[in-house]
């Protein structure tokens, strides 16, 4: 299974550990394309690569993935943009949210029936989900 992890990068790194424990846990499913999005070494590596080169390999990527798991606590533009894309290609979309004070999922994905929206709270929790979501697949 390919699978596509998205997590804020730009949107704020408060959750970049917990996206590397959600990209492990994930890997034991298949191949997770996106494992920059949860590791600090390898993101520092996307320096190297223009926003194009950025841009159309990710689109390459969300193209071959069989599934789009998405943790959306922290809002991301380049995370909202790609779940659109997913809907549009058809995939399957799974959504993470931790909710708390301060933090309220926009309607767009809350509302939206051809997601797989789900609320957390910690780590054990999200896992418990994603088997459950994969598990159907
Ligand atoms: O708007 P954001 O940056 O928060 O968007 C994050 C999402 O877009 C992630 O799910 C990624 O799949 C994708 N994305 C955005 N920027 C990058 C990137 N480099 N490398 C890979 N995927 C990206 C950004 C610059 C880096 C040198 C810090």
């Amino acid at each position: 299974m390919n699978i596509y992890f998205a997590g804020s990068i730009r949107g704020g790194r408060g959750d970049g550990e917990l996206y590397g424990e959600l990209i492990a846990f994930l890997s034991q499913y298949g191949s997770v394309l996106t494992e920059h999005v949860g590791n600090d070494v390898l993101l520092r590596a996307e320096k190297m690569l223009s926003e194009k080169e950025i841009f159309s390999r990710d689109m390459g990527w969300l193209a071959q993935a069989d599934v789009l798991v998405a943790e959306v606590t922290t809002p991301s533009l380049g995370v909202g943009y790609e779940l659109g894309i997913a809907q549009a290609m058809g995939k399957r979309v799974m959504c993470l949210f931790r909710p708390g004070p301060g933090r309220d999922l926009s309607a767009m994905v809350a509302g939206n029936n051809l997601f797989r929206v789900e609320c957390y709270q910690n780590i054990d929790e999200a896992c418990d989900l994603i088997d459950t979501f994969l598990a159907a697949n």
